[in-house]
């Protein structure tokens, strides 16, 4: 045997009886290389062995007694401290004995003088020199300890200080249970790889293997030889784990044994080995054991995420998925216009610009196979997949028309069907993150049940950039039995399609019209004007067609081929898209065209898209608006955009010397007098008149209502004025209930009405207003105050002159019949003539002739005729009072001064 001695500063990591350690210099560039020292001249008990797997018919061997209290009182003293050693013996096997002293040099705690004191250890004598001090100073303390019966030395033996090892557990699972996630002490044994340690579960000396949940390091793969090839990293990780944690008293929370395998997370107080392995590139993070981490599983994946960053170990090669997008495209706020079955969105950016985003990491609800989709024409997923109806509301409530934050995870290439085909199955998806409000939309699905977590291969960067809060809500929603995951039936969306069904359209029609105001859903717009509902109450489908507008026509196939687009087609409908697709909005209907389609209007928050159409100069006015309520706006809508000169009216100057032209050639002035009855004459000369023809329908109908109403008088207060509604009220002047429509309400004191069947106004306290009974409604009988107001004439500017013209009228026409021609349209109401009833002679012309209005020539040749016949001399008489009155005075003034004393008379 050779004899050395020299000292060598390392550091104790393993502690492997009570009298052999194994030491390490300081790491350099990697795991520094490991020497084992035997404790010469002493010995300590045999710890426990366990029989090799491999040989069944060997017992396992129990701790020789106080082999254990040898080796913790060393491994408490040693473990991760600085130690010197001498060797003194070296064998042929290369097995090295020698001195073990605390500290960096043999003035330190000498560990086997220790160990003997403490009567853990026996001198081995038979090698002992009387002429070495050191072993002699050994001999002394050893007797020491037998005559104060020190350790070993007690009586009895020592077998109470024989562990009841185990080594196995019967039912791994029920034991993590029992342990109900609570920390255990534990001492780490051994440190397999990185990320699997061997544990001794304190005090019960379990020894178990624990995997760290969320994590797994690059393993020691053992080949068909026997040999053990690393994958990259594996020696270091091991290092770095052992060096942190083996031996070390440690807790252990037990977090789950699926599969016999025990998840747990190791916890010591200079920090968690799972958190540091990710953060310096030595583990991944696991996605099926993310789930059972108690610690934070965010922390691990933002530990992976900054090891990615800075690609180190492990990452070295690393390249993000989203690497070479800009940080704008990455992560913005935009505004969502669309949702698409449940897994996607259609946002606006702040460029304007439209995208598609895909949720990131969900699947939604499908129909395996699919094969439902090949066999029913009318197969339509939205209603037919379970849950896809649900989740796309539940998305759509949510976020539709809302400003969200997007952040992209990753954008999935176009796949191709075939090796062979270049047509792609997918087209590239951009898939995002999409938040509201701090709430992760696809987190929020996936917990309702709506929607599924994609499984992804271990090495998959593709996903989520919250993927386990995703798998987290799965695992609640299955729990919870939410949604998908329900044991219930699945809920049935029964929707009744009637679009472009004339027949079920005509039978429902009535419903709709008696509805009044509808709730629907836009469901789809195919054009500024077209759009397809969904109504929640009647669950069906409906084509709608705003009324009173006529909007640009895209582009159609038609059986002659393609039709070009008008103007402006795709703005109207990117209009309509941006103010009501997906939006809940109430509609009007008022009629249905040949095919089976609605007609109607449509309100959004106040807004009536028909006139915000004509309004944004994307649609003009029809002519069957002129019977609406909404005429007056239509109109006025109309015109402003015309000014303007805006979008469709861009080139309207040429437009109209072409009609005009066009119009001198063909038309005449129609006259077709028909008979009215002047009710109301308002302060701007505009008037209103009944149809004599209807007249006897409405006093039908008013003596029917208010039979009606005096036999269930309405509760008074019970009515709540809206404005736009029709109500009946009762006027003032005679204390009559008549129909009216409810024009503003400035308090429930005041509100304003129009009586519809009169034309005049009135503003009254609400408890004067009731609902109108549905049998009289304007679908029963349409309003019979028209407004009109005079061809030909100039209003007189001045008030007061005007106050004049129209006392004239209340006393020669108002509540009197006369015979009315429509001459032109104007823009709040048709221009007419009127005729006296008796005399046939024209209202108008005799405010001419009068000298209380002007003539107001038309452009028109054709209407240009017909003031051509009215007095040349039209407004003589006007002027020359003017004329008169301004002479007078200055007469009289002239007068005066000559004549101071006269007085002058004059009549005129
Ligand atoms: C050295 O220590 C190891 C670990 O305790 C033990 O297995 C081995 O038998 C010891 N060697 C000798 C020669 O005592
Ligand atoms: C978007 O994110 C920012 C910062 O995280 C936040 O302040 C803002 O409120 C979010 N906006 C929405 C619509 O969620
Ligand atoms: C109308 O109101 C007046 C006063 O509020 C009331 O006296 C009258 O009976 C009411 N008329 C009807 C028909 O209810
Ligand atoms: C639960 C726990 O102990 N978490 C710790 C893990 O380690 C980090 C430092 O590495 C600590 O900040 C955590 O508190
Ligand atoms: C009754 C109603 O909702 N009318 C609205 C029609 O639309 C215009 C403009 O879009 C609104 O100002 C009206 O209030």
């Amino acid at each position: 045997w050779a004899h050395i001695s020299f000292k060598i500063l390392n550091t104790a990591p393993v502690v492997l009886s009570g009298c052999a350690i194994i030491v390490r210099g300081q790491p350099r560039g990697g795991p520094p290389p490991e020497r084992q020292i035997n404790l010469s001249n002493i010995r300590t008990g045999a710890l426990a062995r366990r029989a090799p797997q491999s040989q069944p018919d060997q017992k396992d061997t129990p701790d020789e007694p106080y082999a254990f209290q040898a080796r913790e009182f060393l491994r408490k003293m040693l473990i991760g401290k600085e130690v010197c050693f001498t060797v003194e013996v070296k064998t042929a096997l290369g097995r090295e004995y020698g001195m073990v002293y605390l500290g960096r040099d043999t003035t330190g705690e000498n560990i086997a003088e220790s160990l003997v004191n403490e009567g853990l250890a026996t001198v081995r004598r038979e090698g002992i020199r009387g002429n070495n001090p050191d072993q002699a100073r050994l001999c002394d303390l050893e007797d020491q300890a037998k005559a104060s019966k020190k350790g070993m030395w007690t009586e009895g033996g020592g077998t109470n200080t024989i562990r009841d090892l185990k080594y196995i557990i019967e039912n791994p699972r029920n034991f993590v249970d029992s342990m109900h996630q609570k920390p255990v002490n534990a001492v780490i044994e051994h440190v397999r790889d990185g990320s699997v340690v061997r544990a001794l579960l304190l005090p019960d000396y379990y020894l178990v293997t624990v995997m760290l949940s969320g994590v797994k390091c690059p393993t020691f793969k053992r080949e068909a030889d026997g040999t053990e090839s690393p994958e990259p990293f594996a020696a270091e990780a091991k290092f770095f784990t052992e060096s942190r944690l083996l031996q070390r008293d440690v807790q252990i929370i037990l977090e789950s044994c699926p599969n016999q395998v025990i998840l747990g997370t190791v916890l010591h107080p200079n920090g968690n080995i799972t958190e540091l392995l990710l953060k310096e590139g030595f583990a991944r993070c696991v996605d099926w054991s993310m789930a059972v981490y108690t610690q934070g599983a965010e922390k691990l994946r933002a530990g992976e995420k900054s090891a990615k960053e800075r690609k180190v170990r492990i990452w070295k090669d690393y390249v993000a998925p989203t690497a070479n997008m800009d940080q704008k495209d990455r992560q913005f706020v935009a505004k969502v216009m669309q949702v698409v079955n449940a897994d996607a969105v259609v946002v606006k950016l702040n460029s304007g610009e439209y995208k598609t985003i895909h949720l990131s990491s969900i699947r939604p609800p499908r129909i395996e196979g699919e094969k439902n989709k090949d066999k029913d024409k009318r197969f339509r997923p939205i209603y037919d997949i379970p849950y896809m109806f649900e989740a796309r509301e539940f998305m759509r409530k949510k976020i539709i028309g809302k400003k969200v934050n997007v952040t992209v995870d990753y954008i999935r290439a176009a796949t191709s069907s075939s090796e062979t085909s270049t047509i792609p199955a997918f087209a590239e998806r951009t898939c995002a993150t999409v938040t509201i409000g701090g709430i992760n939309i696809a987190e929020a699905l996936v917990s309702k049940g709506f929607a599924t977590v994609i499984r992804y291969r271990q090495d998959d960067d593709q996903r989520s950039s919250h993927y386990d809060e995703l798998l987290a809500a799965e695992a609640r929603a299955i729990k919870n039995g939410k949604g998908l995951h329900s044991k219930k039936e699945v809920p049935i969306h029964r929707v009744a399609d009637i679009s472009g069904e004339t027949q079920k359209a005509k039978q429902f029609l009535p419903f709709l019209q008696r509805a009044g105001r509808s709730e629907a859903v836009v469901e789809y717009v195919f054009s500024g004007s077209r759009l397809k509902l969904y109504m929640p109450k009647e669950t069906c489908l409906i084509t709608f067609l705003l009324a009173g507008i006529e909007c640009p026509r895209g582009s159609r196939n038609m059986p002659g081929g393609m039709q070009v687009a008008e103007p402006f087609s795709d703005e109207a409908m990117a209009f309509t898209k941006e103010l009501v697709l997906q939006r809940e909005v109430e509609v009007e209907v008022e009629s249905m065209d040949k095919a089976g389609n609605f007609i109607g209007w449509l309100h959004i928050e106040g807004v009536n898209l028909s006139v915000a159409l004509v309004e944004n100069a994307l649609s003009k006015v029809h002519f069957t608006a002129e019977r609406s309520s909404y005429y007056k706006t239509l109109v006025s809508g109309e015109e402003a955009s015309r000014l303007r000169k805006d979008k469709i009216w861009a080139n309207y100057e040429e437009k109209k010397v072409e009609e005009v032209v066009h119009v001198m050639e063909e038309k005449e002035r129609t006259a077709n007098y028909r008979a009215v009855y002047v009710t109301e004459i308002t302060d701007t000369m505009h008037f209103y008149t009944q149809d004599v023809e209807t007249g006897t329908q409405l006093e039908n109908l008013m003596e029917t209502m208010r039979a009606e109403i005096a036999a269930q008088p309405p509760v008074e207060g019970s009515y709540a004025a809206r404005r736009g509604d029709y109500c009946i009220a009762n006027f003032s002047a005679d204390g009559e209930w008549y129909r009216a429509r409810v024009e503003k309400v400035q308090s429930p004191a005041k509100v304003h009405v129009f009586y519809i069947d009169y034309g005049n106004r009135e503003i009254v306290p609400s408890t004067r207003l009731a609902v109108i009974p549905p049998a009289f409604s304007t679908r029963t009988l349409a309003a019979q105050a028209t407004e009109y107001t005079f061809a030909y004439i100039q209003v007189p500017q001045d008030e007061d002159v005007r106050a004049d013209v129209v006392d004239n009228l209340v006393r020669d026409i108002q509540n009197t019949q006369c015979l009315l021609n429509v001459e032109h349209s104007g823009v709040t109401c048709p221009h007419v003539t009127l005729q006296f009833a008796d005399s046939k002679d024209d209202v108008g012309l005799s405010l001419v002739k009068e000298g209380m209005v002007m003539v107001d020539a038309r452009k028109e040749k054709h209407l240009q005729k017909m003031v051509g016949k009215w007095p040349p001399w039209r407004n003589l008489k006007r002027e020359m009072k003017v004329m008169f009155t301004l002479s007078f005075q200055f007469y009289n003034d002239f007068v005066r001064a000559l004549w101071p004393n006269r007085c002058f008379m004059y009549q005129w």
